[in-house]
């Protein structure tokens, strides 16, 4: 998308301006263009690369995404925090190591096709992407997707995924969220207790959650047909620093990589991963989604 057109959109909006990644968070040139909010409500920061919330803070209350102080803000690369999204395949593609990780839409640019201020001073944004105008080489499939993105008290997310094709289409896809943490000793999700999951640290065995779940070893779990609804807590200071509703995602994915795996990985770095855990809702493994020819699927996601 281009800056004149993101300038366009945002001209008769009060609450949103135009900035980007080298000025907000001195990374190197290029570069990305950038939307940041400033409504009554909250303060948030948005990349069209990716459609992805990078950051985003109630008024009042604590920020509620992580991004990496080393997060590169580059085409191609994808940006390490807030929500990317993950699709149409989650983890490595299924047939092809080359293709990237977690799909494509979290490196290509959408469209932002509508941006809306409300008198109650929710701000929502609707991001478009489409696989006939921009991609055409990585998948076998032809989709529309759409993000819906409404910020005020909580970040409310809704994806409608279209299948333009004349295939019944494979979609496999997550809402990727780094919720921001400030004690991992101390910090458990809840909401998963009793259910079982693979483990992506065990070559995906399947195990039983007995407890809530704790990060005192890298934690890589993929739960499926989940309940609504989840939470993180920080146990030390008694506060819930996440409440996590999901609708029509089946999945959830919780990760955190622990020390020797964060020092790896360049986007994260030495304690990088003291600073967040990933609590994921989408649809993986069996839950993935089975798209006929001509029809839509949509999912939600409330977290507060
Ligand atoms: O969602 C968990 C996971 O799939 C982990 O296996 C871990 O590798 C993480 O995502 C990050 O993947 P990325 O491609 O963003 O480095």
């Amino acid at each position: 998308m281009k800056i004149n057109d993101l300038q366009a959109l945002i001209t008769d909006t009060n609450s949103i301006s135009l900035s980007n990644s080298i000025e907000l968070y001195r990374s190197a040139k290029p570069g990305l263009p950038l939307l940041v909010i400033d409504s009554p409500l909250c303060n948030a920061v948005l990349s069209p690369y990716g459609a992805q919330l990078l950051e985003f803070k109630s008024k009042g209350k604590a920020p509620l995404l992580w991004l990496s102080p080393k997060a590169v803000f580059e085409q191609g690369v994808p940006i390490r925090g807030g929500i990317p999204i993950c699709a149409p395949w989650f983890g490595p593609h299924p047939t092809d190591s080359h293709k990237p990780n977690h799909g494509f839409l979290r490196n290509n640019h959408w469209a932002v096709e509508s941006v809306e201020e409300f008198s109650n001073g929710e701000v929502k944004l609707d991001f478009l992407f489409d696989t006939q105008n921009t991609e055409t080489k990585t998948y076998d499939y032809y989709f529309q997707i759409k993000l819906s993105m409404t910020l005020g008290e909580s970040v409310k997310l809704a994806l409608t995924v279209v299948n333009v094709g004349d295939a019944e289409m494979p979609f496999s896809w997550a809402f990727h969220t780094y919720f921001a943490i400030n004690n991992l000793d101390a910090t458990r999700v809840t909401g998963l207790t009793g259910e079982e999951y693979l483990d992506q640290t065990k070559a995906l065995s399947t195990c039983s959650q007995v407890d809530d779940i704790t990060f005192t070893n890298e934690v890589d779990r993929v739960y499926q047909e989940v309940g609504e609804e989840q939470s993180i807590r920080c146990d030390r200071e008694g506060t819930v620093i996440a409440n996590i509703k999901g609708h029509s995602c089946p999945s959830a994915i919780v990760w955190n990589p622990q020390t020797e795996l964060a020092a790896k990985m360049k986007d994260i770095g030495p304690n990088g991963h003291l600073q967040f855990v990933c609590v994921e809702r989408g649809a993986v493994f069996n839950d993935i989604w089975r798209i006929k020819p001509m029809s839509s699927m949509t999912a939600g996601l409330i977290l507060q």
